[in-house]
């Protein structure tokens, strides 16, 4: 005991106060009786040295124990050898090789156990990067205060691709971002690389993301050019010990642009030749380059339809160039066309059903989880199970355009779980979109799942503290897809601010609930696209005209004298259709519909009676002011969790985990600053909306609810030319 406190006592203070860069590897020291029993629990550490990612995963380790538990003399005496390694770099683990065998090539196996008379903590895996995998795991249950007695995990992904989709442009400018400019340093790179590119990939590896797809969906061609390949290579080569693959978004012109070929048709054969060459370049750069990420025939982008050709026939293109390689096309089921009168909520199933079966073997169509547009809340996309021939990832925004940006805290974990829980029914109940995802559903092993990244240089990486709890939700999820919300949830603020349960279970119910407070005060009932135009910054439900409906508010709500909602059964687009029967059934039937779809799939009188007795009216103001009050609950929640003394308060280094209840006082008053932004634009959302549905329904508010503070006008007229982020 007395040994702990001298190590503490003897750590260098912190050059910088808490500022979120650690993220949730902060290895702060732990309790110290907790300490002090893991400490008895890790003897010598033996670890091979000899690849980048062995010493990645020594060293993480080392750094790990070191922060958690200290450097304790009496590391050795009597505690278990640590033993990392795989079957090639281990004699000792080669004996574990039949059950290290079925772990494929990411797993790992963490076991206590006894080898020839010894004590041993295994980390074993059959490849390296497991090792370093098993690694963060064993970190993670220190960090998160689990009794690692009789240890025996065995852990493999259930997903192959498990990807970060950066929206960067090669200027810095990051589409969607609300945390400062993109981390990738073009005009630096190659020859600097800086420190923070190893953090972002220790970061990911701890999740087990292994791919990043460096560039904006919006491609500039100019990404393919072998001046931006070597910059490519140069991050390639920081991330690969961490078992992460680089990918590129390709422009589909990129022939034209970059080739000076006068067409860029999938089935011109110097199209194929060209492409062919530039992926042969591209693999002379970065041998291991993972592949290509498209957006094509959408909002504008080039694409296979501008020759008459099929989304299929360039994916095939592509996939084609690639395939020798190893190389895969992650093809984006976002489509949809502004001369299609069709709802845009049916365009990409309708394009791409029929093309079941027609692609290749190295192409997966990525699918976003709904069929709009990462609202807060849509139903999953009906692709999914509609498409058994077809290998379908799944494709996440983490970053919140529609969700309040980065000062909104909206825990994205819940969102996340109700899409893959969502059932379905393509085979029957159980027919998860987890398990379309994860292959089992139709027996696909090609698998992935992609995050829109919400990364940036900010300090913070994600542009709030808890916003980085929404790139953890995203990697652990996409390592198993049937993992719950609330554990994830758990376990981040075990690791971010502390494990002690004072601290982890207020955090966990308020994150929990966060993500239904946004849909409230800004979406309720199955509203959707309702944001300000453009930015997407703040209210917009009045939002119409402009080049295209379908990126207009009232496009989506149609709310008039008589009622408010879009017709998605047969009487109206009939896009409830293209579910499978069991769900289609329900969906619109609107005596089944869940409320919280009602307005997605149904056009309502305002005066239809909602569970709770309210007319729909009354509903909608209430859900309204609820989204509001749930903050206000939010704001106390933080309010009642203690800080630590500041620094110079206590005249040295702050030792937050020496009091484990505590948060350091830099983080809380941050996050108690953006509660209060959210606090204030969640009362804009409400009295915004409201005053404009009511120029419409012309009822009263219901008693008790107070009046917008301004005329609608007024919320109409606020202008945000410099909101961040924006498209371009
Ligand atoms: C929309 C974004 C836009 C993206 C597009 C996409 O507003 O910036 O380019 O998604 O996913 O939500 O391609």
């Amino acid at each position: 005991m007395l040994g702990f406190i001298a190590v503490l006592l003897a750590c260098p203070p912190s050059v910088r106060a808490e500022d979120g860069y650690k993220l949730w590897l902060r290895y702060a020291p732990l309790a110290p009786s907790l300490a002090a029993t893991y400490r008895a629990q890790f003897g010598a550490v033996e670890a091979p040295t000899e690849t980048a990612t062995q010493r990645a995963a020594r060293d993480e380790l080392l750094r790990g124990l070191a922060g958690l538990i200290g450097e304790s003399p009496r590391r050795g005496e009597g505690a278990p050898t640590v033993v990392l390694g795989t079957p090639a770099s281990s004699t000792l683990i080669a004996a574990f090789r039949d059950e290290l065998d079925a772990l494929g090539n990411e797993g790992y196996l963490l076991k206590h156990t006894r080898v020839h008379g010894r004590d041993v903590l295994l980390i074993a895996a059959p490849q390296d990067v497991g090792v370093l995998y098993g690694v963060f795991d064993l970190l993670r249950r220190l960090q998160t205060g689990q009794s690692l007695e009789a240890l025996e995990v065995r852990e493999k992904p259930r997903i192959r691709l498990r990807v970060l989709d950066h929206w960067d442009n090669l200027d810095g400018h990051v589409e969607r971002g609300y945390a400062g400019r993109s981390l990738w340093d073009w005009q630096t790179l190659p020859e600097w690389h800086d420190p923070r590119y190893t953090d972002y990939a220790r970061a990911n590896a701890s999740l087990g993301i292994n791919g990043t797809v460096l560039n904006n969906v919006n491609a500039n061609a100019r990404s393919l050019a072998p001046e931006y390949l070597a910059k490519a290579a140069a991050l390639a080569d920081v991330f690969r010990p961490y078992g992460i693959r680089v990918y590129l978004s390709a422009r589909f012109s990129a022939p034209i642009e970059l080739g000076g070929l006068s067409t860029a048709d999938p089935l011109d054969p110097a199209v194929q030749r060209w492409w062919q060459h530039k992926v042969d370049e591209i693999y002379r750069f970065i041998p291991d380059f993972g592949g290509f990420l498209v957006k094509a025939n959408s909002e504008g982008q080039p694409g296979p339809q501008d020759y008459g050709r099929t989304h299929a026939d360039g994916a095939n293109l592509l996939a084609d160039a690639l395939a020798a390689h190893g190389g895969v096309v992650m093809w984006r089921a976002f489509v949809y066309a502004h001369d299609v009168p069709a709802d845009r909520a049916s365009q990409a199933y309708t394009e791409f059903v029929g093309l079941d079966g027609a692609f290749r073997p190295n192409v997966i169509v990525q699918v976003k989880n709904g069929p709009i547009d990462f609202q807060p809340r849509e139903p999953f996309h009906p692709l999914f199970g509609a498409m058994p021939r077809t290998p379908l990832m799944m494709e996440f925004q983490i970053t919140k355009e529609y969700l309040g940006f980065a000062t909104h805290l909206v825990y994205l974990g819940t969102l996340y779980e109700e899409v893959l829980q969502s059932d379905t029914r393509a085979r029957g109940a159980g027919s998860t979109v987890a398990r379309v995802v994860d292959g089992s559903l139709e027996g696909h092993a090609f698998t992935g799942m992609a995050g829109v990244a919400n990364i940036g240089n900010d300090r913070t990486w994600s542009g709030s503290h808890f916003d980085q709890a929404n790139w953890y939700a995203f990697g652990r999820l996409a390592w198993n897809p049937d993992q719950a919300a609330r554990d994830i949830a758990a376990d981040w603020v075990a690791m971010t601010f502390s494990p002690a349960p004072e601290v982890v279970r207020p955090i966990v119910e308020m994150m929990m609930a966060s993500r239904e407070a946004a849909v409230n005060y800004m979406t309720p009932l199955g509203l959707h696209h309702l944001m300000a135009r453009g930015h997407h910054y703040g209210p917009g439900p009045w939002v119409e005209g402009g080049p295209r409906a379908d990126w207009t508010s009232v496009y989506y709500h149609r709310a008039d004298r008589d009622g408010i909602g879009f017709d998605r059964t047969a009487s109206g687009s009939n896009a409830v259709a293209q579910y499978a029967p069991a769900v289609a059934a329900r969906y619109a039937d609107i005596t089944q519909v869940p409320e919280s779809l009602l307005l997605w799939f149904h056009h309502v009188p305002w005066d239809h009676r909602m569970a709770s007795g309210r007319s729909l009216w009354d509903e909608l103001v209430a859900r309204y002011s609820q989204g509001v009050q749930q903050v206000q609950a939010m704001r106390a929640t933080w309010a009642d969790i203690p800080t630590a003394a500041p620094e110079h308060q206590r005249g040295r280094a702050p030792l937050y985990g020496a009091d484990p209840a505590a948060i350091d006082p830099e983080r809380h008053a941050q996050i108690a600053a953006s509660l209060q932004i959210q606090r204030r634009e969640a009362q804009w959302w409400r009295d915004a909306s409201i005053a404009y549905f009511q120029s419409l329904s012309g009822r009263p508010l219901p008693a008790g609810e107070p009046t917008p503070p301004h005329p609608l006008a007024w919320y109409q007229a606020q202008q945000f030319p410099s909101a961040p982020g924006d498209g371009r």
